[in-house]
């Protein structure tokens, strides 16, 4: 590869060449024939937008505030499960590279920096991702922790009652039978001088950060995959909404909602947010792409919460094509993965950069200076 990676694509090729087979495919794959992970970034392909002209574009500026986050686009980087496997302490290097391009981080509840870690590191709020799990009172804790490190805003994730079928870990071993072989080679790496947890736990290293009070023996991943298998809360509903809302007193965002009538659910349950996504094609795969499904639910709830929109933004085109279609910002997961992979904490900065001069540049040239001016009017479909 010897031209600097600009594209996602770029940074994909990138993390593939550095990153073992296994998580490599782990990151880029979706659940079964990967057809709505596909669509997922066709989707944006049915959408055109507007070119105006002599409109006086001289004063473009691309922020907005993003559940009371004052950021400098409307881009948040999404949580990812484990994304500290993918490069040395990989949350908090994420969490640096959002924080100098102003926008918000997610860390994930499965994430191997803990949440404390990342705070420290930019001295910013960031948001926390939640999964439900059986023992609520881990969860109060969880959120407890999360909270008093600096944690603002919660993004409860209700699309994985169960994980999808994703065939490529089945292959190689990450999950099913084989998944402990495969995840303990993986903690050798993370152990490695390459990978090395150099943040320590109650003074020694953990592999898994926010879990490391609760999984028995938090160093070992045979453990890990055992607890998330048993605490993984199928049985949730509308009514846990309720309750968290009791626990939890900061914002809150629903993530995984593709339907006009869960958007209601979420708005009545009182979501300060709601994020359309299909959980990047890793999930239910078939359902329609997130972008066919914003329009909808925009329209039908904008005015009383936040959309979001996550799966398939692959460059700054796509983020104003969601603007038009009624999202006040969006989620990037793989991209920031495939950046951070690829070419570390400088890749993330400068992959956040492209967004950002793509957006500034695609508003100038439909000729408007603010987000709120990219309406309806400004795309079409094809
Ligand atoms: C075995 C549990 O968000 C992903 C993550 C969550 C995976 C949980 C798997 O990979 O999509």
């Amino acid at each position: 590869f010897n031209v600097n990676p600009v594209t996602v694509d770029d940074y994909r090729r990138l993390a593939r060449r550095r990153l073992p087979r296994f998580l490599f495919d782990y990151i880029d794959g979706g659940a079964n024939a990967e057809q709505t992970l596909a669509d997922n970034v066709n989707g944006f392909d049915r959408y055109r937008l507007k070119q105006r002209v002599m409109r006086n574009v001289d004063d473009v500026d691309t922020s907005t505030t993003l559940a009371g986050f004052e950021a400098a686009m409307p881009l948040t980087l999404a949580p990812v499960g484990m994304a500290g496997m993918f490069a040395r302490r990989g949350e908090t290097q994420g969490a640096r590279a959002a924080n100098a391009n102003s926008i918000p981080f997610t860390c994930s509840t499965l994430g191997i920096c803990p949440v404390e870690e990342i705070i420290r590191a930019t001295g910013k709020p960031i948001w926390f991702q939640l999964y439900m799990l059986r023992d609520r009172e881990v969860v109060q804790s969880l959120l407890k922790r999360a909270e008093a490190a600096g944690v603002n805003t919660l993004v409860f994730t209700v699309d994985l009652p169960v994980p999808g079928k994703r065939l490529r870990d089945f292959r190689n071993g990450m999950l099913g039978t084989n998944l402990c072989s495969k995840l303990s080679k993986a903690a050798q790496l993370l152990y490695s001088p390459r990978w090395i947890v150099d943040v320590a736990i109650k003074g020694k290293p953990h592999v898994i950060g926010n879990l490391s009070e609760v999984v028995p023996n938090p160093d070992d991943l045979n453990e890990y995959k055992a607890f998330i298998d048993s605490q993984f809360d199928a049985s949730v509903t509308w009514k846990d909404i309720e309750w968290l809302r009791t626990i939890w007193p900061g914002k809150l965002i629903i993530k995984g909602v593709m339907e006009v009538e869960d958007a209601q659910a979420a708005v009545a349950a009182g979501a300060d947010g709601v994020i359309v996504s299909n959980h990047g094609g890793r999930q239910l795969d078939s359902v329609s792409s997130s972008i066919a499904k914003l329009p909808a639910i925009a329209k039908a709830v904008g005015d009383q919460t936040e959309v979001y929109i996550d799966s398939g933004i692959r460059n700054g085109i796509d983020v104003v094509k969601a603007i038009a279609l009624g999202a006040r910002g969006v989620l990037i997961g793989r991209p920031w993965i495939y950046a951070m992979a690829g070419a570390g904490e400088q890749g993330v900065n400068d992959l956040l950069n492209n967004f950002q001069s793509e957006i500034r540049t695609a508003m100038a040239l439909m000729g408007v200076n603010r987000l709120e001016e990219i309406t309806g009017e400004l795309i079409e479909a094809v």
